[in-house]
């Protein structure tokens, strides 16, 4: 069977060019989150489950208790910088252009130039118009917290002047600056946290490292070799001469022994004892969890943790990426990570002159613009009491309340948002930024809140829900009445089916992730206790990859005592990826997915069981990967429907 988990694997073998299979297998998301809760059907009627349930207690870097932490949650906001050779090349090379992640152009799998050719590019990387203060201003405008820069990337250049090594900035290029320390004294003086990245473990300049130079195959040295001469005395470098350092990103750890991980936790200990690691430094050392790459999770997890995401797909600056993401977008995914508890890196690459490009950072300046009239639901603002997104948007907690960021306006119907299993007193709900009172009705477990027909001006409008003492939710999944709603794989509860975390690459080093259902056999079913707001007719839709060996599978699924059926249709798929431009069969395929509408179906109001089983009992539908099931109203008056 082609699993899953297999072509994520494969993939890593394909970007690491073979040895560093494990680099990206080692992510949180990568993790099996089966238990016995998801074998055993549970009778109880909504079991409430814990993150552990969800996420699995393998999670173990992250100590939410530790003080050293409580920045860092408080905070949420990050900005994280790939700025290097590559940003000179800008996906291009010997006048080709190449698409994908530009900071890994120099590696086989994208331009597969040699060590020398790549070094060419310090001849002229020559970042004149770099101004660390004017940074540090856009910044501040933006309302950034904490910025994280890379000190080396996998392309061994550092950024930095380093005796260590004497391929770094200002040894190796015409700049002969060190914008690592004006970029760390410009934020320190700001009062903005600088942390820094270094690739531990992959260096494709260096004989030894895990990843050595592919022109070059002879492995005289050893990793201990590169790690003892280079990384650990680079390391050690920027510990010592930047001031204080807010966090040290390691990333693809793959196969790197836990001594090295460990040897690397003692020196950031030894010279800046408050510094944070991230998981990436590998073998469950750090301090908080990396969730990667572009992945916002749909439930919460458990502990400290960071989302890691980027203003268009790249890292590094590509002249062939121009796909940079709405500020609506941007904000989206800052409340949404807020509102899962962890903390928002959002990246940009300089271009090779040290300036900024005008798009992403534009939008950046308009969530800051944002932030400056709603700083308070986002800086020091709580996680979500519910573990999951509203359908209308999402909720972070304050010292009276909650905030409720509505994404989705409401525009008929009753014009209200409403929420679920709210136990509490409310003493009062407006809209933040100058509105007046809306009315709050209750109506058994469903809280109302109206909303005006109009929607406010601005990115995301906020309704402040002030609470009157302690409250408690009620944790379930909803189907609301005025606005769509997602039943997510997360969520459901398997009988004999599984849940698979899945990644895979659209283009080069751009992964995807889409955590759904897999592994159907005869008799399997997934089902998902659901409270319906109000009696209606909703089109169902199916969000789910079918191969082509699963097409034409016949579904059913049930909503009540209702029963719809169904055919799956062939979604696509496509040989792995492994290099730009180039498909490569590694015995894996990568799943597309597509939304296919079932039909309408009829809601009664209230506590609903939805099943999705397979009625094909061959064995094709074994591979369909079911990652969410959409409820749509219709906006139909049931008592027009007398066959529904
Ligand atoms: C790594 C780097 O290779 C990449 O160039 C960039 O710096 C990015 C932030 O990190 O790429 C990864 C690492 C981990 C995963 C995916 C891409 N992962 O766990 O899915």
């Amino acid at each position: 069977m082609r699993s899953a988990r297999f072509a994520v694997s494969a993939m890593a073998l394909a970007l690491t060019g073979g040895v560093a299979a494990a680099a990206y297998a080692k992510g949180p998301q990568e993790q099996s989150i089966q238990n016995e809760d998801q074998q055993k059907p549970n009778t109880e009627k909504q079991t409430p489950r814990t993150m552990n349930d969800l996420w699995g207690s393998k999670d173990a870097t992250s100590k939410a208790s530790d003080p050293r932490t409580a920045w860092f949650t408080h905070d949420r906001y990050a900005m994280f910088i790939h700025w290097s050779l590559f940003s000179q090349a800008a996906s291009t090379w010997k006048g080709k252009k190449y698409y994908g992640i530009a900071e890994w152009l120099m590696h086989p799998a994208m331009a597969n130039i040699s060590k020398d050719d790549y070094a060419t590019l310090a001849n002229d990387f020559d970042p004149k118009s770099f101004d660390a203060n004017a940074w540090v201003d856009f910044f501040k405008r933006a309302g950034i917290k904490n910025v994280v820069i890379t000190a080396k990337h996998h392309d061994g250049f550092a950024m930095f002047k380093s005796k260590a090594d004497r391929f770094n900035i200002v040894d190796a290029t015409p700049y002969k600056r060190d914008p690592l320390k004006e970029l760390a004294n410009a934020c320190h003086r700001a009062d903005i946290r600088f942390g820094f990245y270094y690739s531990q473990y992959q260096d494709w300049r260096e004989q030894g490292s895990a990843a050595v130079a592919w022109d070059d195959p002879q492995q005289k040295h050893s990793f201990d070799d590169y790690f003892k001469r280079k990384a650990l005395p680079q390391v050690r470098e920027l510990l010592k001469n930047y001031g204080p350092i807010s966090v040290v990103w390691f990333d693809t750890p793959g196969t790197m022994g836990e001594k090295y991980s460990r040897e690397l936790v003692h020196m950031v200990k030894k010279y800046q004892p408050k510094a944070l690691i991230n998981s990436r430094i590998g073998n469950g050392v750090g301090d908080y969890a990396t969730y990667g790459d572009n992945e916002v999770p749909r439930v919460s997890p458990p502990g400290v943790w960071e989302a890691v995401d980027t203003t268009n797909d790249s890292w590094g600056y590509s002249v062939t990426d121009y796909n940079w993401k709405s500020p609506e977008e941007l904000l989206h995914r800052l409340i949404s990570t807020s509102a899962r508890g962890g903390t928002y890196m959002i990246n940009m690459g300089p271009r090779p002159d040290g300036t900024f490009p005008d798009i992403p950072k534009a939008a950046l300046l308009d969530v800051g613009d944002w932030l400056t009239h709603h700083g308070e639901t986002i800086y020091g603002a709580g996680r979500s009491p519910w573990s999951i997104a509203q359908p209308w948007g999402d909720v972070t907690t304050g010292k009276d309340g909650m905030y409720l960021h509505v994404f989705d306006w409401p525009v008929s119907g009753t014009h209200s948002i409403a929420l679920y299993g709210l136990q509490g007193k409310v003493r009062r709900a407006h809209l933040m930024a100058g509105g007046a009172d809306l009315t709050v009705t209750t109506d058994g477990d469903w809280t109302r809140i109206t909303v005006p027909d109009r929607r406010p001006d601005g990115l995301v409008p906020v309704v402040a829900l002030e609470m009157d003492g302690a409250y408690q939710v009620k944790d379930a999944d909803v189907i609301a009445s005025e606005v769509n709603s997602s039943l997510i794989a997360e969520r459901a509860k398997c009988w004999e089916c599984k849940y698979t975390p899945i990644g895979w690459m659209e283009r080069f080093g751009e992964w995807k992730a889409a955590n759904s259902l897999t592994d159907w056999k005869p008799g399997s079913k997934a089902t998902w206790n659901a409270e319906v707001q109000k009696l209606g007719i909703y089109k169902l839709r199916v969000d789910f990859s079918v191969n082509s060996t699963a097409d034409f599978s016949q579904w059913e699924v049930g909503v009540g005592d209702q029963r719809y059926t169904f055919e799956a249709h062939y979604t696509g798929e496509r040989e792995v990826q492994n290099r730009t431009g180039r498909r490569q069969f590694w015995g894996a395929l990568d799943p597309r997915y597509r939304r296919q509408d079932v039909g309408a179906v009829t809601l009664d109001a209230g506590a609903q069981t939805i099943t999705i089983r397979p009625l094909t009992t061959d064995g094709t539908a074994a591979s369909v990967k079911v990652t969410a099931l959409r409820l749509e109203p219709m906006g139909l008056r049931v008592e027009a429907v007398s066959d529904r």
